[in-house]
């Protein structure tokens, strides 16, 4: 969303494997210890304003300039209901497929077909969903931004792009989109020498109970 509107930005890792989402700071603006977080120094009024959870920080950067979020009320709730559909389904069911195929101790067999399954039931609906239109809610907007890191990911969920040709086909468009090509060539060193073996991370990142 920052590189389509072409806002200035920062990028500022918080190494997740290491604990910093729980120091005080970082906590202040994410309170769910959770990435992403955003923290615009020019918000409402001239103040600065921290925005957590993608949703909310989509739907303020397009409140903000204007843009792939529609002012037309039918229009918005169409982007809406996509936007909820990805922040209540697909992120979390396809956050749970990823977590039994690749990080579970042992293999679950329940957990992974009962996750897999379902990550393969929401690419089908927007599938379908798709054969009517170019983009989730019509035009191009937030919710695709939403669902396209998930679809970018689709074999690690065991899926493959080949059973969902309209879904295929919105990938495409959108991965050829100049500031999409952008946004995924931005690389963290630290992220991907991140060892999900060793039990320190494990524990820091699967071992959470309340504080
Ligand atoms: N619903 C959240 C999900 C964010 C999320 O799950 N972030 C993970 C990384 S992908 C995280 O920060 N994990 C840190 C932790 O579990 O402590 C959103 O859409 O922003």
């Amino acid at each position: 969303m920052l590189e389509e509107c072409g806002l200035p930005y920062v990028i500022r890792p918080v190494d997740i494997s290491k604990g910093e989402q729980f120091s005080p700071q970082f906590l202040a603006i994410s309170p769910n210890n959770r990435i992403p977080a955003i923290l615009d120094p020019n918000g409402p009024g001239g103040r600065p304003i921290p925005v957590f959870e993608s949703g909310a920080i989509l739907q303020y950067l397009g409140r903000k300039t204007g843009r792939f979020y529609p002012r037309d009320e039918r229009a918005r709730v169409a982007v809406d209901e996509w936007l909820f559909w990805q922040m209540g389904g697909l992120g979390p069911m396809a956050g749970q497929a990823n977590h039994f195929r690749r990080y579970a101790p042992e293999t679950i067999a329940y957990a992974v077909d009962r996750y897999t399954n379902e990550v393969n039931r929401l690419f089908g609906v927007m599938n379908t969903r798709l054969a009517a239109r170019e983009f989730l809610a019509g035009r191009y907007s937030i919710a695709d931004m939403a669902c396209v890191g998930w679809v970018r990911l689709a074999e690690r969920m065991g899926q493959d792009l080949a059973q969902f040709p309209q879904l295929r086909r919105w990938f495409e468009t959108i991965r050829a989109r100049p500031a999409v090509k952008r946004a995924f060539a931005i690389r963290v060193e630290a992220a991907s020498a991140v060892d999900m073996k060793d039990p320190k991370v494990r524990g820091i990142l699967f071992g959470q109970t309340a504080r």
